[in-house]
């Protein structure tokens, strides 16, 4: 008989729902280190429910969660949605309904299929940021940012189609172009909000080597803030009284600045330009508005730009060069001017070599020859031509240049930022409304505490057009100026919603606050998050805002830690069966409700957690999920038919007295050892998230179990049976919650699998004789691997597949046979 999940499944998830099975008390937590916070990033309530990028995301986290609280630990597990946002609006739109029915709908059913999967979550501490009971306290965080100065308002560009006389935001622009009309996309300024994460980016920086982070990941944000030490230095402009300063990290090459270029949209370029090239300045400018950041920056794009008429003096030679503009320099980085030295930088030559500006070479390589008329030489070297720093290294020469200019007051070192102040100002409907008042006497007026939420409206015409959605509402835009009471003006833009899911984490043991947006007592012993867990793609942007935020509430006195994530995880992607991402556009999507439906949620998750390397991924596969079926039912029957012995109950067992060691056969011995090293490792890598090895090693106690089934009882057989089924029960329940759950309980036991702690292992029963044996792939050594010497052909036949080498030389083809040499090799021929 096969295992009945469908009874099963529904049966335990309703249980755990009604004796609040994972119940959380917050006032049991005593300290920090008293509690275990496992979170997963929260999902977007936009599309269509949860899919299988969702269910390989969260189950295998949910089991690692189980474990860790059989392991002993207070697991704090919460879930929520992060609920505002443009997809939600599009999806809307396109549906034509309001994005609040939407979410409210997608959110009960997306609620409904995390119960099918098993999830451990208490949704007691469930939030969502669209609702007024959260985003009250999203515009509590804007005010203590705008109090303490590190809100404010400049003019910025974005995107704009002149077509459709509407903002758009990055992802709606396709190679230039409006998503809907494809015309060209320019950009516009409008005034907008911004937080001042720019002040934070030294402690960004300085803080990541700290953190338990993958390492490309902190590399991506070390990148992202991009710390750059260099030098500022000020040049003089033939016949004016304005100075100008350039931002460059190799003053080392000073002498050899043959030009100076000024990014298009500099505020001085007016001022500069020389009557007779007004024309043609005003026009590059134009263009320049015209093409992404990215695409200026690109090196492909071929160099562009115009001669202004007027002449900077290089400080150090007092020579006359020409002042350009030109789209390769950016506003927003450094001082927005370049000193250029075509010799040394390679944007720089080829912008001299298009328009046959001087290429002078000062400094020398050290050692390799190379040639100029190729490309600049960028490295260091060896100053020439270079007044009295001529023979200094490169290193030398910039420390003591630098330290000179400062002398004579003209520049000296400084450090420039990659980082931007984040831009938090959308001109959308579906989010978090900005609580600012514009007053005709008072000016910007922040809204008082006790007068928040600042509500979104739910009557507004959320199509886009050419402003924010709210400006037509005039319920919503008219109000009083809380200060003076005159008639005055709202805010009419929303909040990016990464601010929603900037600080959620910490709200989530505060969830049910209606008074604070989160108390300092809970928060301090609550948090940080123990384990983080979340795709890759947000290393730069919500890794490093909620890092930001959460140091600036450290620093305003609410919470007394300065990290929220210590520890992150990646989870890899599923792939469709084709080996491309999962879409339904290319017919390569499974979805999870089908598999549930036929296989159960436990068969799903199982496969989910053994099919793949949780932080790798891979592509998905059929066959996998047959075999994980064939094993749910293969331990099934282990259970069906030692029922009656199992529901005996031994106070202890007689075979681990020493006393009864040399009774034990080597079947016994043979099995005893597969049960405590299956313990043993399954701990070690399920503590690793590596839990496709860990459930290798049930299958290899499976095969084991089966053996000893078979073959003449010994002395001990019933006590070892007992043993190592009933511990095999609590070894499965994170892995197969439903099934584990159902098996305790047949057993006879009233209490639920989860109040059973992890078994331990017996390292005494784990000295059985071991073996290296060869794994092969059509004839070609692969690895060598241990096995006990006593294992069988199928045991090591798993643990060959399982194996790091073999697993990905062996990925995608299929195994035809193997050859088996006992004691010696195992040979697999694959296609
Ligand atoms: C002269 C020079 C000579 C430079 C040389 C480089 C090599 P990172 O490392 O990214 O900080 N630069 C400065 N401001 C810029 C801007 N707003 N837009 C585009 N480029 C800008 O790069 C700093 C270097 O990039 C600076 O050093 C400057 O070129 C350029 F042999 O100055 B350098
Ligand atoms: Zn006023």
């Amino acid at each position: 008989m096969s295992y009945d999940f469908k009874h099963s499944e529904k049966k335990w998830q309703n249980k755990w729902a009604e004796s609040q099975l994972s119940h959380f008390d917050v006032n049991k937590v005593n300290s920090s280190e008293d509690k275990y916070y496992i979170l997963t990033m929260f999902p977007y309530p936009s599309g269509d429910q949860l899919h299988m990028g969702h269910w390989y995301q969260y189950a295998p986290v949910d089991s690692w969660a189980r474990f860790q609280q059989m392991k002993g630990k207070k697991v704090f597990q919460p879930m929520g949605f992060d609920a505002f946002g443009l997809p939600a609006e599009n999806y809307a739109i396109k549906q034509g309904g309001h994005p609040d029915t939407y979410t409210d709908r997608n959110v009960t059913k997306m609620i409904q299929q995390y119960k099918e999967m098993g999830v451990s979550y208490d949704w007691n501490f469930q939030i969502n940021t669209s609702k007024p009971e959260y985003y009250k306290w999203t515009q509590w965080l804007f005010l203590q940012l705008y109090k303490s100065g590190l809100a404010y308002q400049r003019h910025a560009p974005v995107n704009w189609c002149p077509q459709c006389q509407t903002v758009l935001a990055n992802e709606q622009v396709h190679g230039g172009g409006c998503e809907r009309c494809d015309t060209t996309v320019i950009q516009k300024d409008l005034k907008q909000w911004f937080f001042s994460i720019t002040k934070y980016a030294d402690k960004l920086l300085s803080n990541i080597d700290s953190l338990d982070w993958p390492h490309k990941t902190k590399m991506m944000q070390k990148n992202w803030i991009g710390k750059s030490e260099g030098a500022n230095i000020e040049f003089a402009i033939d016949g004016q009284q304005d100075k100008i300063t350039v931002f460059t990290t190799r003053p080392d090459t000073i002498y050899g600045v043959t030009y100076v270029v000024f990014a298009p949209e500099h505020h001085l370029v007016p001022q500069i330009t020389r009557p007779e090239y007004k024309g043609a300045v005003e026009q590059y400018i134009k263009k320049t508005l015209e093409i992404t950041e990215l695409d200026r920056i690109s090196d492909q794009k071929e160099k562009s730009g115009v001669f202004t008429g007027s002449y900077a003096i290089n400080p150090m030679t007092n020579e006359k060069i020409p002042i350009w503009i030109s789209d390769y320099v950016l506003c927003t980085y450094g001082t927005g001017i370049v000193m250029a030295v075509p010799a040394h930088d390679q944007r720089d030559y080829e912008f001299a070599k298009k328009f046959n500006l001087n290429i002078k070479h000062v400094i020398h390589p050290q050692e390799q020859q190379h040639d100029f008329n190729d490309c600049a030489y960028t490295e260091a070297g060896v100053a020439i031509n270079s007044g009295p720093y001529s023979g200094m290294n490169s290193e030398e020469m910039i420390k003591k240049l630098s330290d000179d200019l400062k002398a004579k007051g003209i520049g000296g070192p400084t450090v420039n930022f990659r980082l931007r102040d984040w831009l938090i100002s959308r001109q959308r409907y579906w989010g978090t409304p900005i609580p600012i008042i514009y007053c005709p006497k008072c000016g910007t007026v922040p809204i008082p505490e006790k007068d928040l939420p600042v509500k979104l409206p739910f009557d507004v015409d959320f199509r886009p057009s050419g402003e924010s959605p709210l400006k037509r509402c005039n319920e919503f835009l008219h109000t009083k100026c809380p200060t003076c009471g005159a008639a005055a003006k709202r805010e009419v833009d929303t909040m990016d919603t990464f601010v929603c899911s900037s600080w959620y984490f910490l709200r989530f043991p505060n969830a049910n606050n209606s008074s604070e947006a989160f108390s300092s007592k809970i928060t301090n012993k609550m948090l940080p998050v123990d384990k983080y867990i979340g795709g890759p793609e947000h290393a730069c942007m919500h890794l490093l805002y909620a890092r930001f935020i959460n140091m600036v509430l450290k620093d305003l006195g609410y919470i007394d830690f300065e990290e929220p994530f210590p520890s992150l995880v990646h989870q890899g992607l599923v792939l469709g069966n084709d080996g491309q991402k999962m879409s339904k556009s290319k017919g390569n999507a499974v979805s999870p409700d089908t598999y549930v439906d036929q296989y159960g949620s436990d068969t799903l998750r199982l496969y989910l957690m053994f099919g793949f390397n949780y932080i790798d991924g891979g592509p998905w596969d059929d066959g996998g999920v047959k075999a994980i079926c064939r094993f749910v039912n293969k331990t099934d029957n282990f259970f069906e038919e030692n029922t009656e012995l199992l529901k005996q109950k031994f106070e202890s067992y007689s075979y681990l007295l020493p006393e009864n060691r040399n009774k034990l056969d080597s079947k016994d011995k043979s099995l005893l050892y597969v049960f405590n090293n299956s313990i043993k490792r399954a701990e070690f890598d399920t503590e690793r998230f590596q839990f496709n090895t860990a459930i290798a090693r049930y299958m290899e106690l499976a095969n084991e179990l089966s053996n000893y089934l078979a073959a003449p009882r010994s002395e001990h057989a019933n006590e070892i049976i007992h043993h190592v089924l009933s511990n095999f029960i609590i070894l499965l329940a994170p892995f197969a919650p439903h099934f584990a759950e159902e098996w305790w309980e047949k057993i006879g036991n009233n209490k639920s699998v989860f109040t059973q702690s992890w078994p331990n292992y017996n390292e005494s029963l784990m000295v059985l004789d071991e073996i290296s044996m060869a794994v092969m792939i059509n004839g070609k050594l692969r690895d060598q691997i241990t096995v006990a010497a006593e294992a069988d052909e199928n045991t090591i036949l798993s643990i060959a597949k399982t194996n790091k080498k073999v697993e990905s030389a062996i990925t995608g083809k299929t195994i035809v046979k193997h050859i088996f040499v006992p004691k010696k090799l195992i040979n697999l021929i694959i296609k």
